[in-house]
């Protein structure tokens, strides 16, 4: 953080959370996992506070272009509802995990669409440079990316996907998931307040 610019110390200091939150809970889950239990509540736990911070990391790196609170906001709660819904789904309504998963499902396409085509994309467009490359970047992290956690989803529940995915180990396809989206998603931010000053 000291070895950037002031505008992106709170990024890179967002960017450090996510991946301290989820390292905290790794820890949980581990030892969760050894002893034969279940992981979805410290998982879920974990998502529903960096889900939304990586939310706060697309306001913040378009604030610079103009970018209103709202639009944080408008993320943030679809993180939710997509977070809130995909957890009924899974431990709390099992039998109807089919629509609990569409109905995150949709909450998920609304946030690809605003990041790629709604009032974020055109943000980025409007600013140029350094940070609409960033944000393409990230726009690609929630589209391949995000779109693992519905194939562990699929893995671990019942539905008319089951035949498909159904002999696939949910717990490990999150753990690629996270892996690979919390921590590109801070490598991004961290090449953006390096590369821009
Ligand atoms: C660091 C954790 C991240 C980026 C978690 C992201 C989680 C999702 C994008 C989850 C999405 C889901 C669906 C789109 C449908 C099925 C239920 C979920 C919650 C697994």
């Amino acid at each position: 953080m000291s070895t950037v610019d002031g505008k992106w110390k709170t990024s890179l200091l967002v960017s450090g959370l996510i991946t301290f939150i989820a390292a905290v809970h790794y820890m949980y889950m581990r030892d969760a996992h050894a002893d034969g239990d279940s992981t979805t509540v410290f998982r879920y736990v974990d998502w529903i506070l960096t889900v939304p911070l990586m939310c706060v990391e697309f306001y913040l790196i378009l604030k610079a272009a103009g970018a209103q609170k709202s639009l944080m906001w408008k993320m943030i709660l679809l993180s939710v509802i997509m977070l809130v819904t995909g957890y009924l789904g899974e431990a709390v309504y099992m039998g109807q995990a089919q629509i609990w998963g569409l109905i995150s499902g949709i909450a998920y396409f609304v946030i690809v669409y605003e990041i790629w085509m709604g009032g974020a994309a055109k943000l980025a467009a409007s600013a140029g440079g350094a940070v609409q490359s960033a944000h393409k970047t990230l726009c690609w992290f929630v589209l391949v990316g995000w779109a693992i956690y519905p194939i562990g989803y699929m893995a671990g529940t019942e539905g008319w996907y089951s035949g498909i995915f159904g002999g696939l180990d949910m717990d490990v396809i999150y753990n690629v998931g996270d892996a690979i989206n919390k921590i590109g998603f801070g490598l991004v931010v961290y090449q953006l307040a390096v590369d821009s000053k």
